[in-house]
């Protein structure tokens, strides 16, 4: 039985990424290796992750660039992540790996590091992970203290293959001038990702700090367990949330979602674009769903 090949990404600079997950899909390769293949070329440019990915994210309050990085395929138990790894341009790569390769789920700082390089990833100086842009906000930082705004750019992918395979992938360089140490959402499972392949799969994205608390990924999995469409899934679990802290107090929050039908869903309390492309569609479109809609 053939299934229906999708892919979804978060925010609009996905777009190129999702294009990408649709030709590598077409090609017949499978969802993990697009997802990761897809991720760690975004991770990697300094430029097409908008400061918030990997290599040319910007730094904790220190100045060096810390990572988080997941990956889950729908099959039970298959899951790897890194957390606060420095000085990997492509830690999707090394998430993988402590999927594969590791006894273990997450690992974190130096023995993510040494884990990475005890597999042949090479360790790069922070100079290289920084972009001309974040080693100029940096600066400004400690000369204004001042935070930077709208910063909310973790790349979330999601791709369904031929053979009914579904994996979520999620990688960000996290909070702007955080804590060193700090691990947001985008790692742990049920809060930045989630898959089944009963049922499909979720990504989040915006406050990691307060996203971490709901659980939002394997709540929208669940919802969709229960007949929900990804749509639908997504929208509950949002106003979920908002009934539950208050309309007015939300934090950023936005949530993609695509069930084993190839079919996508997003829900946000912000404006958030997300890119799609299943095979009904010619190209990739780009949505946007706005906090009320
Ligand atoms: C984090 N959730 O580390 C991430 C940040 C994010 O778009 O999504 N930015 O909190």
């Amino acid at each position: 039985h053939l299934s229906q090949m999708a892919a979804v990404g978060t925010w609009s600079f996905s777009r190129p990424a999702v294009e990408r997950m649709r030709c590598m899909l077409l090609a017949g390769q499978n969802a993990t290796d697009v997802v990761e293949t897809v991720m760690a070329e975004v991770e990697d440019d300094a430029d097409t992750g908008r400061h918030i990915v990997g290599r040319g994210g910007y730094p904790n309050f220190k100045g060096v660039v810390e990572c988080d990085a997941a990956i889950m395929e729908g099959v039970p138990g298959r899951f790897g992540a890194v957390a606060a790894l420095r000085g990997i341009a492509q830690p999707c790569r090394v998430a993988r790996k402590v999927m594969e390769k590791s006894p273990h789920s997450l690992l974190v700082g130096d023995g993510a590091e040494a884990f990475a390089q005890d597999l042949g990833f090479t360790s790069e100086a922070n100079d290289n992970m920084l972009s001309h842009h974040t080693a100029t906000a940096y600066q400004e930082f400690l000369e204004k203290n001042q935070p930077v705004s709208g910063g909310h750019d973790t790349i979330g992918l999601i791709a369904l293959d031929l053979s009914g395979n579904i994996t979520v992938g999620v990688s960000t360089s996290g909070a702007p001038f955080k804590s060193p140490g700090r691990v947001g959402d985008s790692p742990l499972p049920g809060c930045g990702l989630y898959a089944d392949h009963t049922v499909g799969a979720a990504a989040a994205t915006g406050d990691g700090d307060k996203i971490m608390c709901y659980c939002p990924s394997f709540h929208v999995v669940q919802l969709m367990k229960q007949g929900l469409s990804p749509n639908e899934a997504c929208h509950d679990v949002l106003a979920d949330i908002q009934r539950r802290i208050g309309d007015d107090k939300c934090f950023e929050i936005g949530l993609i979602s695509l069930n084993m039908k190839g079919e996508a869903g997003a829900a946000s309390s912000v404006e958030f674009p997300y890119t799609f492309w299943n095979q009904g569609l010619d190209s990739v479109e780009e949505l946007i769903k706005h906090p009320k809609s």
